[in-house]
């Protein structure tokens, strides 16, 4: 274990709603059964502009931001066996300690090993590793990997094959995985017919993994036109925007183009309107529905009752259900050997000092349409 203090450069996010700050901070070193490293790339999700908007009831200021990185562990501290200096690492905002009640459950890969302080901002012992202007600065998501430094609990991150570019690999950090792995973990989906609201990062490798399972039919329902021709190269049979949908709901015309509704469909788009689409979308009797997508603050989903009596489920899933020790280091592989597309997903690159500019180009593209 190492007692250096590293100075740095990281975004601070002050106070909500104002654009992020490049600060010089103190990353503090790793403590017992914690990891410090050097982050090379990030990638910017919605849920960092949602929780920097000021709609993340865990959202906490000061703060670094930031849950998609990608990097190389620098020191760790006591206790800390599965990775060492130089191992090529991803954090998880998922963690997995492998031995708590959700852990061992073999039904969720919700560890809640560190959960509570993840959400609170600061690392298991309450304390946090950051510091700026002589005050402390929270954690978020468990990661915080807009810093060239940061320090993760030993349950946060896994090592991962060092010849996958960090620069894509990132994105296996959060949306890739999430979309992907929600799709390919539902059991039935083999010869399934799909449909997948909102093909942005997250909808289209969920496009992907219904794919890779062997989906029939993949519906993209998307009110971007532009989508289109992502969903197609990424495996989509159909695409569907439901603005040229006259006289009837996007639901009413799933159901009909698929023999009586789909087997599995998607929220990406973390619209609730979109949500009871897609609930309303699944076939009767065995449709299953998973919401992927966060919504705002204050938002919540409705829909008739009768729906789930007559056998519609409705579910959701964090991460993709994936359990990221265990888990990630295989989908890396897929990465590297070409079984999953990563490289189309990195459109757009910035420096760190250009941080506040990745925001805008995430938000550039993206038509949000309450139907
Ligand atoms: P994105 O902006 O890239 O994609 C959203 C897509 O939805 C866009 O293509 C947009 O055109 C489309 N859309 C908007 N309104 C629509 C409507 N009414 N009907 C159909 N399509 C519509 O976003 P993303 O990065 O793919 O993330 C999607 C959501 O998933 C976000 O809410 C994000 O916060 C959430 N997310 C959840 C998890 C998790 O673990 N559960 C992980 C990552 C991201
Ligand atoms: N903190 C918010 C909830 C945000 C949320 O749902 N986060 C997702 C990941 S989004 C990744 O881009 C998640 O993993 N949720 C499960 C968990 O344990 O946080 C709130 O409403 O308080
Ligand atoms: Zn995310």
């Amino acid at each position: 274990s190492t007692n250096n203090i590293i100075t740095c450069t990281a975004a601070v996010a002050w106070e909500p709603s104002k654009d992020l700050q490049l600060e010089t901070i103190q990353v503090l070193p790793p403590g017992p059964d914690e990891v410090r490293m050097k982050v090379d790339f990030t990638g910017v999700c919605h849920t960092d502009a949602y929780t920097l908007a000021g709609h993340d009831s865990e959202g906490k200021f000061p703060s670094i931001l930031g849950h998609e990185g990608a990097g190389v562990v620098e020191s760790v501290g006591d206790g800390v066996t599965d990775v060492k200096p130089g191992d090529h690492v991803i954090p998880l905002y998922t963690a997995e300690c492998k031995e708590c009640k959700f852990c061992k459950s073999g039904r969720t890969n919700l560890c809640q090993r560190v959960r509570a302080t993840q959400g609170q901002g600061v690392m298991p012992d309450g304390t946090v590793r950051f510091k700026c202007r002589g005050q402390d600065v929270y954690h978020f998501m468990g990661c915080s990997t807009f810093s060239q430094y940061t320090v993760v609990s030993k349950h946060s991150v896994v090592a991962v094959d060092k010849s996958a570019p960090a620069e894509k690999s990132c994105l296996l950090g959060c949306g890739i995985t999430t979309g992907y792995g929600a799709a390919t973990k539902q059991s039935h989906i083999k010869g399934a017919n799909v449909a997948i609201f909102g093909v942005g990062c997250v909808g289209l490798a969920a496009v992907q993994g219904a794919k890779a399972a062997g989906a029939a039919r993949i519906i993209a329902v998307d009110t971007n036109n532009k989508k289109k021709e992502f969903a197609d190269k990424h495996g989509a049979t159909d695409f569907i925007n439901p603005l040229e949908i006259h006289d009837k709901t996007i639901q009413q015309h799933l159901v009909e183009i698929t023999d009586g509704g789909l087997d599995y469909t998607f929220d990406c788009t973390g619209n609730v309107g979109v949500m009871r689409s897609a609930l309303e979308a699944c076939h009767k009797g065995w449709g299953e529905s998973i919401i992927i997508g966060v919504a705002a603050a204050g938002k919540e989903i409705s829909t008739r009752p009768f729906q789930l009596v007559t056998g519609r489920v409705w579910k959701g899933s964090a991460f993709g259900g994936v359990k990221g020790r265990s888990e990630l280091p295989g989908i890396v592989l897929d990465y590297l050997n070409k079984k999953l597309d990563v490289d189309s997903f990195h459109t757009h690159s910035r420096s760190l000092a250009e941080i506040n500019e990745a925001f805008h180009d995430m938000h550039g593209d993206v038509l949000y349409v309450d139907l």
